[in-house]
């Protein structure tokens, strides 16, 4: 088959056809056509070659270019989580200024006062401790948690008396937890007090703690059975 391709080729477009007609003439046209052939070959091998060398650097560039744009799309994408995440806490922390706002500025119900954050309620009847904490509760607040010199300074300056906060050890005798769950930390006990009513069994078991007018120092524990007026605070 190849043979007869040859052949047909041969017959129809001669490359190189010898004038037989006189021999010398034709070996020098023969060479001159070779050697066209060759530099023709020779040339077109050397753009091809120029070519794929030329594709070649583009195809790493194009490697490269794209590789940066992956790293560019990363280090954007890495810094919009960033500042999305910052916007969230952001959000998180205005909607709680706002919610404590609206609760210190405008929430507080009627006969509540407030004061920086709180609302508070300040009784006009006595109850037992329990009672007096389940009043508080039923209106979502609890008996007084004293957080700073300040608020112990207004709740003093408002009202005098005894009057139950939200203060007991009676989960474990000695350990003075307020009623969110937190420690005791800051205390204005009076002189002598807690004393656990000091032994004298009339006082009872003193778990609960009253506060005075007097202040600073004003705090005792008493028996959470007696009755005195109470402050709630949400
Ligand atoms: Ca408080
Ligand atoms: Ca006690
Ligand atoms: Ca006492």
């Amino acid at each position: 088959m190849m043979e007869g391709i040859y052949e047909n080729f041969k017959s129809k477009n001669p490359v190189c056809q010898l004038p037989v007609s006189n021999p010398p003439a034709s070996i020098k046209f023969n060479r001159r056509c070779y050697l066209s052939v060759i530099i023709f070959m020779v040339m077109l091998s050397v753009l091809l070659l120029a070519g794929l060398i030329i594709l070649g650097l583009f195809y790493v560039d194009s490697v490269r270019n794209l590789s940066e744009i992956s790293d560019r799309k990363d280090n954007v994408t890495e810094h919009l989580n960033t500042v999305i995440e910052r916007l969230n806490s952001n959000l998180t922390e205005a909607t709680k200024k706002l919610m404590d706002f609206k609760q210190g500025e405008m929430g507080c119900p009627a006969e509540w006062i407030r004061f920086g954050i709180s609302c508070y309620f300040f009784s006009g009847e006595s109850k037992s401790w329990d009672e007096a904490r389940e009043f508080c509760r039923a209106r979502e607040a609890d008996l007084v948690v004293i957080n700073s010199k300040n608020e112990m300074t207004f709740l003093s300056a408002f009202r005098d008396g005894s009057i139950w906060i939200g203060l007991t050890d009676r989960a474990l005798e000695g350990t003075w937890k307020w009623v969110d769950g937190s420690s005791l930390t800051l205390q204005f006990w009076g002189e002598g007090q807690p004393d656990n009513g000091g032994g004298i069994t009339s006082y009872g078991e003193e778990d609960c703690v009253e506060t005075r007018h007097a202040f600073p120092g004003s705090w005792n524990d008493v028996s959470c059975k007696n009755s005195m007026k109470w402050i709630c605070e949400k």
